[in-house]
C-alpha cells in the first residue's frame, strides 16, 4: 500500500466540483487514503466559482444532478426545470453534507505543482502554501472552463469603479440600481447577465465583439405532480441520457432537413423554438451542423426570430451572426434576451467596428467613444479544456511539463491520461465526451474506480498509456471532427481563446464523437484487460 511505501496518500485528487466530489466518494468505497485539495473555501466547482447574476443551467436540472444514488434522487427536490446557480450550490453542499465529504477535502488549497517520481512510483504536490503531499495517484477533477480569461485591452487595473469577471463574483452579490454598468461578452455567461443585470441597472451597455445564436429557455418551476413524475421516472431519465449523443434528454431528429417540406420544416423550428431546452441545438435535424444549405435553413429562421424581437432594425442586424451558422458554437439559451435591446436604458455596442482601446479610471474607450461607467463586468470565458492545466506546473516521468507535451495541441487517451505521465488521471481531462457534463463524470469516474481497483486487486502501483493508444486516440478525436461545421468556427471548443497566448488558432480542442461511442471506447479497454495501458 501507500502507507507502506511512505506515502502521505493512495490518491491525491485537485478539485471539489462534481467530479472531484464523486470521486472522493467512490475512491472511499474501495478503502483508499484520499485527499482532496481545492482552492475555493467551499464544495461545487463550477457552481461555487460562477455566482453570477442569472446563472443557471441549460440541462434540466432532472437530467443533471448525480444519479448514482436512488435515496439521494429522492431526498432532493428541484424547484425549476431550469435551476439557478444557487440552488445548484446547495444541492452540491447537500450531497457535501449527506457524504460527510468535506473530512476529507482541504479548502483555500491552490495547487502550485504536481511532479511525478518515477523511483517512488509516486506524485509530489505542492500547494501555493510551500506544504508538500506525497500520493500515489494524481486525480485532476478541475473542470472545463475554470480558468476565466480577462481580455488583453490596456489599463483594466487602472479602472475606479467596481469590476468583476463572472467567474470570480462576490459572494455577497452585487446591486445594480441605478448603477451604469458595462457587460464585455456575449457567450452563454453574457448572455444570462445581461438579461439579468438589464432588470435593475440604471443603464447598460454592452460590448459585443461576435454576436451568437441563441433561443429560449423556457424556464418555469416544477410543480407538484412533476415532482412526482420526475421522482418516479429517474432510471428512465438517465437510461434516456445514457443513448443520447451528448447525455441530453434531447436527440438529433433522424430526419434530414430538406427530407421534409418547406411548411415541415418551419413548423418543426417553430415547435423547436417553442420548446424548453436544448432541442433547438441537440434535437434539431440530423444534418443541421454537417449540411451548409441545412444549417442557412435554421440560421434564416433564427435569424427572422431575432428580427420580430428586436424592434430597432439596426440593432436588430448587429445581434445577428453573419460568420458562422446557427449552433456551431456553443448555443446560448436565454429568457428575453432579445428584448432587453428594446429597453430605453439600454445600449449595444459593436466592439469589432469600433475595438475596445482602453479601460480608463472611469470607463470604456473605444476607437469612436468614451464611456462612463461604475461596473464592469468581464463575460469574457475562459482558458477553456487546458487551461486549468498550464496554470499548474505539472511534470511527468523524465520531468516532461504537461504543457509542453501538449504545446501542439493535447493528446491523450480516452481524455483521462497522458503519454508520459503515469499514474495520473483526469476527470474531464481535453477529449473526454462532454455534453451534458455529470453524465460523463460519472461514467469517467467509474471507468477510473474500477482501473484503481483492478490495480488494487492485482497489487499494481503504476499505470501508463502506451504510445501507440494515445496515437490511436488523438487519430481517432481527429476524425470525429472531419466534416463538422463547428471546427470550421472560432470558439473554445476550437480550442481559439485571443486573450491567451498560443490559442490564437483553431485546433480540435474538443472530442465531437458521441458519448455512446466514447463509453463503448472505454468499456472495451476495461473490458480487454487495459491492454493499452501498461500496468506492473
Ligand atoms: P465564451 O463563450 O468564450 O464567451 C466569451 C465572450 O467574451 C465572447 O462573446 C467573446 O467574444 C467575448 N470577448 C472575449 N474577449 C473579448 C475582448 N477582448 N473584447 C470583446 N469581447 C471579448 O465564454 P462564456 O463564459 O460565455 O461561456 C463559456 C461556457 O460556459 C459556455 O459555453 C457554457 O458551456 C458555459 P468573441 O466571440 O470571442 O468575439
Amino acid at each position: 500500500t501507500a502507507s507502506q511505501a511512505g506515502l502521505d496518500h493512495d490518491a491525491i485528487v485537485i478539485g471539489a466540483g462534481m467530479s472531484g466530489m464523486y470521486q472522493l466518494i467512490r475512491l472511499r468505497q474501495l478503502g483508499l487514503r484520499v485527499r482532496v485539495f481545492e482552492a475555493g473555501t467551499g464544495v461545487g466547482g463550477t457552481w461555487y466559482w460562477n455566482r453570477y447574476p442569472g446563472a443557471r443551467f441549460d440541462s434540466e436540472s432532472y437530467s443533471y444532478g448525480y444519479s448514482f444514488d436512488p435515496e439521494l434522487l429522492q431526498d432532493w427536490s428541484w424547484s425549476e426545470h431550469f435551476a439557478p446557480q444557487p440552488e445548484t450550490l446547495r444541492y452540491l453542499n447537500h450531497v457535501a453534507d449527506k457524504y460527510d465529504l468535506r473530512r476529507d477535502i482541504q479548502f483555500e488549497a491552490r495547487v502550485a505543482s504536481a511532479h511525478y517520481q518515477d523511483a517512488t512510483r509516486s506524485w509530489t504536490v505542492t500547494l501555493e502554501d510551500g506544504s508538500r503531499h506525497s500520493s500515489r495517484f494524481l486525480i485532476t477533477a478541475i473542470g472545463v472552463l475554470s480558468a476565466p480569461t480577462l481580455p488583453r485591452i490596456e489599463g483594466i487595473d487602472s479602472f475606479q469603479g467596481q469590476s468583476w469577471h463572472t467567474a470570480r463574483w462576490p459572494k455577497e452579490g452585487v446591486d445594480f440600481t441605478g448603477k451604469r454598468v458595462a457587460v464585455i461578452g456575449t457567450g452563454a455567461t453574457g448572455v444570462q447577465t445581461i438579461q439579468e443585470v438589464a432588470k435593475t441597472a440604471g443603464h447598460l451597455t454592452v460590448f459585443q465583439r461576435t454576436p451568437n445564436w441563441c433561443a429560449p429557455l423556457h424556464n418555469r418551476p416544477i410543480t407538484e405532480e412533476e415532482q412526482r413524475q420526475i421522482k418516479a421516472s429517474y432510471p428512465e431519465i438517465f437510461r434516456r441520457c445514457q443513448e443520447t449523443f451528448s447525455c441530453f434528454l434531447h436527440t438529433a431528429d433522424p430526419r434530414g432537413t430538406f427530407e421534409v417540406t418547406k411548411e415541415e420544416r418551419e413548423a418543426f423550428y417553430e415547435q423547436l423554438y417553442a420548446s424548453p431546452g436544448f432541442g433547438i441545438w441537440v434535437g434539431n435535424f440530423k444534418d443541421m451542423l454537417t449540411d451548409r444549405a441545412a444549417n442557412k435553413e435554421i440560421s434564416d429562421f433564427a435569424a427572422r426570430k431575432i428580427r420580430e424581437r428586436v424592434k430597432d432594425p439596426k440593432v436588430a442586424e448587429m445581434l445577428i451572426p453573419t460568420n458562422h451558422g446557427f449552433g456551431t458554437r456553443r448555443l446560448p439559451l436565454e429568457t428575453r434576451y432579445y428584448e432587453v435591446y428594446n429597453q430605453p436604458n439600454v445600449l449595444l455596442v459593436d466592439s469589432k467596428a469600433t475595438p475596445i482601446e482602453r479601460i480608463t479610471p472611469t470607463g470604456i474607450r473605444t476607437s469612436a467613444a468614451e464611456y462612463e461607467f461604475d461596473i464592469i463586468i468581464y463575460a469574457t470565458g475562459f482558458d477553456a479544456l487546458t487551461g486549468a492545466f498550464d496554470r499548474i506546473d505539472l511534470r511527468g516521468a523524465d520531468g516532461l511539463r504537461l504543457k509542453e507535451a501538449w504545446a501542439g495541441g493535447a493528446r491523450t487517451f480516452m481524455g483521462m491520461m497522458v503519454e508520459g505521465f503515469p499514474n495520473m488521471l483526469m476527470l474531464l481531462g481535453p477529449h473526454t465526451a462532454l455534453g451534458n457534463i455529470p453524465r460523463s463524470i460519472e461514467y469517467n469516474v467509474d471507468w477510473v474506480t474500477a482501473l484503481l481497483r483492478h490495480m488494487q486487486a492485482k497489487g499494481l502501483t503504476r499505470v501508463a498509456a502506451r504510445p501507440e493508444a494515445v496515437r490511436a486516440w488523438t487519430e481517432h478525436v481527429m476524425s470525429c471532427a472531419e466534416g463538422l461545421l463547428t471546427f470550421e468556427v472560432d470558439s473554445w471548443m476550437t480550442g481559439v481563446n485571443r486573450n491567451v497566448e498560443g490559442k490564437q488558432t483553431r485546433t480540435v480542442a474538443r472530442y465531437a464523437g458521441s458519448a455512446p461511442a466514447y463509453r463503448a471506447w472505454c468499456d472495451e479497454v476495461a473490458g480487454g484487460g487495459y491492454r493499452e495501458l501498461v500496468l506492473d
